[in-house]
């Protein structure tokens, strides 16, 4: 893994001094994350628990004389965008330039915050994978965040970018997610999953058992419908919030989902349990991980899953069949669900590290993507969040 973050680092700064003939005057990174549990729960005001991830996205930066910004990005081709920031700043289109698209609306979240920015010459690489549901774009969003608070010693904290960074996200890019992936890729502490109350944005860091891995298994299913549907699942929630009269499905306990339920379609109800039942397990799996009770946490996990299958309908049958497969493997000394927005992407398996290779070995012989394509699998340490990187 260090091999990987070295070669990221000389990437970023060969792109750079490609690009603008100069060497950058600081590197900063922001990580990418895998949840352990909590899904969808967080624009309902509730709890996640996620890791940062040792996958990052690292920018090279110097200041320019002006108020111009350059950004060249090192895994597009070494594409090129610039724009100023005294003129309005446009929203390029997708096919274009997408990956321009986090870096101007983080800039233009920043100063819609009253920050005063300078212009810069930037470079970004990252090796959190795209498209996997790994948060490559919060890395990315966070990351020029970091480097504008690097370079002109900013005074925003890290929950402040966080939610910045969710602006850019909701604003300008236009995806209404919620607040989980940018605040653990600024929060994130190393060795720790956050447990994280979305409504307060207060964290609790819960230590990991020193013998567990994290294992991510890619199913190699792209998330197709995962915009559409993810806005779908949010206006659920809020209909189902509505029904029970209550700010956010934060505020529904189990005892009340079932005691109000008359007048709610079947629908929306298995909705609403999902996020209801779904905080609940995220509390408890933040105390049996806590005292390294894996059994519990494992039957968590499983529970977390079935209901992201039966209650939010958010699986596919590859994600549903690459958790049977580590589940088979893992037993009872750890869990596998799907994690992330769903409809592709990736399953999380936390599993003694004397098993790695056994759950690699099952996946190997028993997966396959409807493509045929086998899984891809990252073995990852749980990291520190967005920050300066020392300077080579
Ligand atoms: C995506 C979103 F960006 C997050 O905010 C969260 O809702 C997640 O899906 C589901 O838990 O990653």
């Amino acid at each position: 893994m260090a091999d990987l973050a070295s070669r990221l680092q000389q990437r970023v700064l060969a792109s750079f001094t490609a690009a603008y003939g100069a060497a950058p005057t600081s590197l900063v990174h922001a990580p990418g994350r895998v949840n352990l549990i909590g899904e969808h729960t967080d624009y309902n005001d509730g709890f996640v628990l996620p890791c940062a991830i040792d996958f990052h996205t690292l920018v090279a930066a110097r200041p320019r004389d002006d108020t111009r910004v350059r950004v060249v990005a090192s895994d597009f081709g070494d594409r090129q965008d610039s724009f100023w920031l005294d003129a309005p700043i446009e929203r390029l289109s997708d096919a274009e330039q997408g990956w321009a698209n986090y870096v101007r609306g983080m800039v233009q979240a920043l100063l819609a915050d009253g920050l005063l920015l300078r212009g810069c010459d930037l470079a970004v690489a990252g090796n959190v994978p795209q498209g996997a549901g790994l948060s490559s774009s919060a890395a990315l969003e966070v990351a020029i965040g970091q480097a504008f608070k690097t370079l002109q010693g900013l005074d925003v904290d890290a929950t402040r970018l966080a939610q910045l960074a969710q602006q850019a996200e909701n604003r300008f890019v236009g995806i209404q997610c919620g607040i989980m992936d940018q605040l653990i890729s600024a929060r994130g502490a190393a060795g720790h999953a956050l447990l994280i109350d979305c409504r307060s944005l207060a964290a609790q860091a819960v230590h990991l058992p020193d013998d567990i891995a994290v294992l991510i298994a890619h199913s190699r299913v792209r998330r197709g419908l995962v915009d559409s549907e993810y806005n779908t699942r949010r206006q659920q929630c809020e209909a189902a919030a509505r029904h029970y009269d209550v700010a956010a499905l934060r505020d529904v306990d189990t005892d009340r989902l079932l005691r109000d339920r008359a007048g709610l379609d079947d629908l929306t109800f298995r909705r609403a349990r999902h996020i209801v039942t779904e905080n609940q397990r995220t509390l408890d799996a933040a105390a049996a991980l806590a005292v390294g009770d894996m059994a519990r946490m494992g039957a968590l996990m499983a529970a977390s899953h079935a209901s992201m299958r039966d209650d939010f309908e958010i699986t596919v049958p590859a994600i549903d069949h690459l958790v049977e497969i580590l589940q088979d493997v893992i037993g009872r000394d750890g869990g596998a669900r799907m994690t992330g927005g769903g409809f592709g992407g990736c399953v999380v398996a936390l599993l003694p590290e004397s098993r790695v290779e056994a759950a690699q070995a099952a996946l190997t012989a028993r997966y396959r993507a409807p493509g045929g394509e086998s899984a891809t699998v990252y073995i990852c340490h749980p990291s520190a969040g967005a920050g300066p990187l020392p300077f080579p």
